[in-house]
């Protein structure tokens, strides 16, 4: 008899809300920062929606207190967020800035203070621009460069910050980063994405190993894959194997190595007419392949995809940005299909399951692993009502929908411990800029003030009661 549809969870699961860097701080300029490709990017002409940059972003920088605050007051029991690499370690090399590993500081010690458990993401996309400029990812030596930033944080904050997260969703640092372009340093070279993907790898791997050297053993490792879940259009076998490639470029890179110890061989065979793979040396998948204590999961929505018919080469419409080159090397022959159903603002389609079959599958495939959902959110068109109240139902309704089929998984059996909404407050979305509002909290672009949304009173209270709210009335 299947398990009653309960919605409470265990007292110790998480309920947190995530941030990055970039999208949050600000104060670019300030205390010893210097730019990193997001900097560089979005001060290009062009590159992002209306020329917005993180330049001052909601000024987190300056009202962490505050923003800690609100999340106590909300009643959250876990905070994501990332470390801006250019503010510890400028040139990507060397001694570290005091006054930069300062911030972080006090930020974990105020998290600390309010009971709110920190989870510190090193890399959220922000490579320092030096590093860019010997070469980015697609270079080897960047691995080696984040090892050593890595093993420079953890030895700062090692001491107080307990959960860690090796790389955020390298998928799309890899593949926007280096082959669509839609996201910095905004390269079209689908030979350069694929040796991003295992630079950034190989340095995940060497960057937890350099972690477990200098952090109590109590810390837990992990990293945030944005696994797509990939659905064929049909069960013809030309989609079936569509599917099958597009698992390979998007999960099988990462996860093949990092969980299984070994690359997917039908990645290789697909995309040779890229690359030859001669940048993996024989012991780096070994390197990549250092246990893990959790895993990540990122997820927004599915994939729908299908093996182009004839003269069906048509536009793309993956929903990862305008491009006229695709992020999906040696796939031109794949067509990508709008998911049918409701969409949020981004026009990702709304599909809850999509979040059952992602956890089930890793659930399966690596049996003993602590999952925990590192972001999953909705952007949505909020304006504040006349009384200045935000009333965000479909913000209400999407958390609930997936918070559910979280439940589910774990009913049957998959090991979830914690979720964290994306996103805390609206924020910089990156090549979309102010306009596609993610937070929980509201944030009024004039004046940065803040205001909690319905969904964060909502989430708030599930956080405190740790059940489901029911869906406020329509
Ligand atoms: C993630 N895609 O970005 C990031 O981790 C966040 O920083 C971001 O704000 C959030 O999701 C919402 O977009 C993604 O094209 C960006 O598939 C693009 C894609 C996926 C995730």
């Amino acid at each position: 008899m299947p398990e009653p549809m309960t919605q409470t969870f265990p007292p110790a699961f998480l309920w947190g809300a995530a941030t990055s860097a970039y999208q949050i701080e600000g104060a670019v300029g300030e205390d010893g920062r210097t730019p990193s490709i997001w900097d560089t990017f979005s001060h290009t002409p062009g590159r992002t929606a209306g020329g917005e940059t993180g330049d001052i972003a909601v000024d987190h920088y300056h009202r962490y207190r505050d923003d800690v605050a609100l999340m106590a007051e909300l009643g959250l029991t876990a905070y994501r967020f990332s470390v801006s690499w250019t503010r510890v370690q400028p040139t990507g090399r060397g001694p570290v800035v005091q006054r930069g590993l300062d911030f972080y500081r006090r930020l974990v010690d105020e998290l600390l203070e309010h009971g709110i458990k920190p989870t510190l993401t090193l890399y959220h996309w922000d490579l320092p621009q030096e590093l860019e400029d010997a070469g980015g990812w697609p270079e080897r030596d960047t691995a080696f460069r984040f090892a050593e930033y890595a093993r420079l944080v953890g030895e700062a904050l090692g001491d107080r910050v307990e959960q860690w997260i090796t790389l955020n969703e390298p998928w799309c640092s890899a593949f926007l980063g280096y082959g669509s372009g839609v996201h910095a340093p905004g390269r079209t070279d689908p030979a350069a994405s694929l040796r991003a993907a295992h630079h950034l790898n190989l340095g995940h791997g060497l960057a937890v190993s350099a972690l477990r050297a200098v952090m109590p053993a109590r810390n837990r490792i992990a990293v945030s894959l944005n696994s797509s879940v990939v659905r064929p259009l049909s069960q013809d076998p030309a989609d079936l194997a569509a599917v099958r490639r597009i698992d390979d470029l998007a999960n099988g890179v990462f996860h093949g190595p990092m969980l299984h110890g070994a690359y997917p061989e039908s990645l290789f065979e697909a995309t040779r007419s890229v690359t030859d793979w001669s940048h993996v040396l024989d012991t780096d998948v070994r390197t990549i392949n250092a246990p893990l204590d959790a895993l990540g999961l990122n997820y927004y929505t599915p994939a729908l995809v299908s093996a182009a018919s004839g003269e069906t080469k048509g536009p793309r419409s993956d929903g990862h940005g305008a491009s006229e080159h695709s992020p999906w090397p040696c796939a031109d022959d794949i067509v990508f299909h709008q998911t049918p159903g409701e969409r949020t603002e981004m026009g990702w389609t709304i599909d809850p399951t999509g979040l059952y079959d992602l956890i089930t599958r890793y659930a399966r495939e690596a049996p003993g692993l602590p999952l925990y959902i590192t972001e999953n959110g909705a952007a949505y068109d909020d304006k504040p009502d006349p009384d200045g109240r935000v009333h965000d139902p479909e913000r209400i309704a999407y958390l609930h929908g997936h918070l559910s089929e979280v439940r589910r998984a774990m009913a049957d059996g998959a090991d979830v411990r914690g979720y964290y909404l994306w996103s805390l407050m609206d924020n910089f979305e990156w090549a979309y800029g102010y306009g596609k509002r993610f937070g929980a909290v509201y944030v009024d672009y004039a004046t940065l003030e803040r205001t909690p949304k319905s969904s964060a009173l909502w989430y708030g209270e599930a956080a405190r009661t740790g059940a489901l709210p029911p869906l406020p009335a329509a």
